[in-house]
């Protein structure tokens, strides 16, 4: 199994996708997610001058030792760019292997410990009538949990509200389409915590109010708050029984998080820009989070974020993998077998790709009643058909940000 060939393809069917497509010797092919938005050409710089160059010729049967070589032999380790292009690599090795042996991916990784995953959507809205129908919407779809994001009075666009408008393509109102948010500049969203931190908490009562205590709610606070704000919203929501609080605060700042745990019992989860197991290992020893949301895609692969399931099991704390749709779907397959595998899985992110992504990837998971599942073909269960992808050429596309009313810039 000595791998001859490495592909990076770039195809922009919805999104922009970046997929690495080793080769092996002996006939054996395997897909790997190498996707970061916004910057996706720097991790097809990154594999094909640095990385590639060093595959040819290796054995695929070597996961860990190829991980560690591409994480220690640079030198400069860590940051998204690296840890994307290291794990494309890991993740087409697993394919390989999983491809050889003639099983999915999951039974390698230990066998399934559950039937199915619980997963997520997400519902959004300017006003509470638009948000009960989008939660009504992704309960019709057959989602069991549910994201709840809300417009803010006096605030014009806020990253993760759907928008009909903003959607060029028509149908369902989605804040996640690129097309409309294409261009050479990101687009400017604006900012204001303290009309945020005051509509929030009567949001929640109201869903509450109309969708009843069992179903699981959850909330992406997306670095926005101070320790401070972060505490006393979790506080607020306390009554509203949310399934978690995501990013309250900067994800960097453990200090913060001790800040924000002294003071609510509302579930953090924590880590979708984290990028290797370092960066939750003191989070996770100190218990600050509840739930891990590294992706495989960012995290460097299946190996290291299953190294970090396995300590974060140590203080049972679960799982709660970012799926966006910037993760591909090789990468949300990925992570539908880690999360298959691992005892102390929580629950997937799934926001569902668009039809032509759909195409462009060939998928073997099932959804249904709210559970999600990788499917048994061998491998990570994902091709990509090539004439499909070479339909759709790379376009810029920038994520957008936020300045506060006299133009500082925030987290968005
Ligand atoms: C989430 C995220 C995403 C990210 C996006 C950035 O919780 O799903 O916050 O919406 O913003 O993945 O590329
Ligand atoms: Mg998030």
């Amino acid at each position: 199994m000595i791998i001859d060939k490495a592909e990076v393809i770039v195809t922009s069917p919805d999104r922009n996708f970046v997929t690495l497509k080793l080769t092996t010797n002996d006939g054996h092919t395997g897909l790997g997610d190498a996707t970061l938005n916004g910057r996706e050409l720097s991790v097809v710089a990154y594999l094909q001058e640095h990385v590639v160059p060093l595959l040819i010729g290796s054995d695929a049967s070597r996961i860990e030792d190829t991980w560690q070589f591409l994480y220690r032999s640079a030198y400069w380790r860590r940051g998204p760019v690296t840890m994307a292009a290291i794990a494309a690599v890991d993740m087409a090795l697993w394919d390989i292997k999983a491809k050889a042996a003639g099983m999915p991916l999951y039974q390698l990784l230990g066998g399934a410990s559950r039937s199915g995953l619980l997963a997520y959507g997400h519902a959004s809205g300017k006003e509470l009538s638009e948000l009960f129908d989008s939660i009504r919407s992704h309960q019709d779809q057959a989602y069991r949990a549910i994201r709840v994001q809300t417009g803010v009075p006096g605030l014009k666009a806020i990253y993760g509200i759907a928008s009909q408008a903003a959607d060029a393509g028509g149908g369902e109102a989605r804040y996640d389409h690129e097309p409309a948010r294409r261009g050479a500049k990101p687009m400017q969203e604006d900012w204001d915590t303290r009309s945020y931190l005051r509509h929030l908490p009567g949001v929640f009562e109201a869903v509450r109010n109309e969708f009843g205590p069992e179903l699981p709610l959850l909330h992406d606070g997306h670095h926005r708050m101070t320790p401070l704000q972060a505490a006393k919203l979790g506080k607020e929501l306390e009554p509203y029984d949310l399934f978690w609080l995501e990013d309250c605060t900067p994800a960097e700042s453990h200090e913060a998080l001790k800040l924000v745990r002294q003071h609510t019992t509302t579930p953090l989860a924590i880590g979708e820009v984290f990028n290797t197991v370092w960066d939750f290992k003191d989070i996770v020893r100190d218990q600050l989070i509840d739930y891990v949301r590294g992706a495989v895609t960012h995290m460097g692969g299946i190996t290291p974020l299953k190294k970090t399931m396995e300590y974060a099991s140590l203080y049972q704390i679960k799982s709660g993998f970012h799926g966006p749709t910037d993760i591909s779907p090789v990468g949300m397959a990925a992570q539908m077998h880690l999360g298959l595998a691992i005892h102390n899985f929580g629950i997937q992110e799934y926001m569902q790709h668009g039809a032509k992504t759909d195409e462009v990837f060939e998928q073997s998971f099932t959804w249904q009643n709210g559970l999600l599942h990788p499917g048994d073909e061998p491998g990570i269960g994902v091709e990509l058909n090539a004439d499909e992808a070479g339909k759709y050429p790379y376009e810029q596309a920038y994520l957008p940000y936020n300045r506060l009313a006299d133009g500082t810039m925030h987290d968005w």
